[in-house]
């Protein structure tokens, strides 16, 4: 008779599908494929060495804007209106609809723009915790004010970090979107949670971190508060969920310790990805937060998701095409491999033991 363990290890040496049950989709891993030689696009490594200060940088304290505005010589973290919203808050109200097949629906909201630090050169990885924690208490604040206004429905909290993932400036920053609706990937994970919860009584990211806890597998870092794992489900080679261990639903809702944890947890686990490659490493990440609707979202966890592009190298990157644009996405290295090699770095950023 062959035992569960054995029976699972073999299945995820060969071709095999794995579910999200965040998203409610699947993913197509493939592990047998890693040793395939690649001739295609080889990314150039990122600039790596910022001055503290750069003239021509709109966000560094007291430059000027492409807008015409005037940033302030700020000293901590920094929050301004987006000069290019992709959402203004006086749009005019509208529906249209023909045949349910061409429909469309005004959207009001707005952007912000924020800095994380008055240094140039810094990066989550290179700020120190104490800082990150102010970053983190602006994120709340934000969350709290936007959200509480009449017509905001959901509030984005994001960061594009390096050039291969659409950041404008290597200046350490990021973006907050809030509109009136619940957006496709956030509302695919609630209306997820809100079944889980149903079925099971629990909260589905309160299970699923306790089981990846027991399992450890997948786990990047962790600390009392917080979990980093590659998910079972990752579609980005390094891909990361961030989970706060006790539930919760907003970052507003954290106390000193979570936020505190909060703050060590990214430099902690952005630190490995820059160490991974030996290079700052660009991703996409961002937090999922109860909508704020009005509604009560007593099943929605707290986490953040990040997506780096980064394959085999500083150079190498993933594509998501072909089969991931008309199929669905697919993966060769497995969620499990990715997380060894992650845990298995350094703490230490690999500049300072260049010194
Ligand atoms: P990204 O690096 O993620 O693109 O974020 C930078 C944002 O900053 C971007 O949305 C805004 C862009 O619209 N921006 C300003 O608001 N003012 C400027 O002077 C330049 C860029
Ligand atoms: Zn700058």
């Amino acid at each position: 008779m062959v035992d569960a363990a054995s029976q699972n290890s073999d299945l995820f040496k060969h071709p095999h599908r794995r579910y999200n049950p965040l998203s409610g989709e699947w993913i197509l891993v493939s592990p047998h494929r890693t040793q395939r030689p690649w001739q295609g696009q080889v990314e150039k490594t990122a600039q790596e060495h910022q001055p503290n200060y750069d003239p021509t940088c709109y966000l560094c304290p007291g430059n000027a804007r492409a807008g015409g505005n005037q940033t302030p010589k700020y000293e901590s973290v920094y929050i301004f209106d987006n000069d290019y919203p992709a959402l203004l808050p006086d749009t005019p109200e509208a529906t249209f609809e023909e045949d349910g097949l061409l429909v469309a629906r005004s959207e009001r909201g707005l952007a912000k723009v924020i800095c994380f630090s008055p240094r140039h050169d810094l990066t989550l990885a290179r700020m120190e915790p104490a800082d990150i924690r102010k970053v983190v208490d602006a994120w709340a604040e934000q969350y709290q004010e936007l959200g509480s206004l009449p017509y905001i429905g959901h509030v984005q909290i994001f960061e594009n970090r390096g050039a291969m993932m659409g950041a404008s400036n290597p200046h350490p920053h990021g973006q907050i979107w809030a509109e009136e609706l619940v957006p496709n990937e956030p509302s695919k994970e609630q209306a997820a949670q809100a079944r889980y919860q149903t079925e099971h009584g629990s909260c589905l990211l309160c299970d699923y971190t306790k089981l990846e806890i027991k399992d450890g597998s997948r786990i990047v870092v962790e600390n009392d508060e917080w979990l980093a794992v590659v998910p079972f489900w990752a579609v980005w080679p390094f891909e990361t969920l961030v989970v706060s261990k006790r539930h919760a639903g907003a970052i507003s809702d954290l106390d000193d310790a979570q936020k505190d944890g909060l703050a060590a947890l990214l430099k902690q686990l952005t630190t490995r990805y820059d160490n991974l490659f030996e290079v700052s490493f660009p991703y996409s990440m961002g937090f999922h937060q109860a909508p704020t609707d009005g509604k009560e979202y007593p099943h929605h966890h707290l986490h953040a998701h990040f997506f780096p592009p980064l394959l085999r190298s500083a150079t190498i990157r993933k594509f998501m095409v072909g089969y991931e644009l008309l199929g669905n996405a697919q993966r060769d290295i497995t969620a499990e491999s990715s997380a060894e090699r992650l845990r298995s770095l350094a703490d230490e950023h690999y500049t300072l033991r260049e010194q």
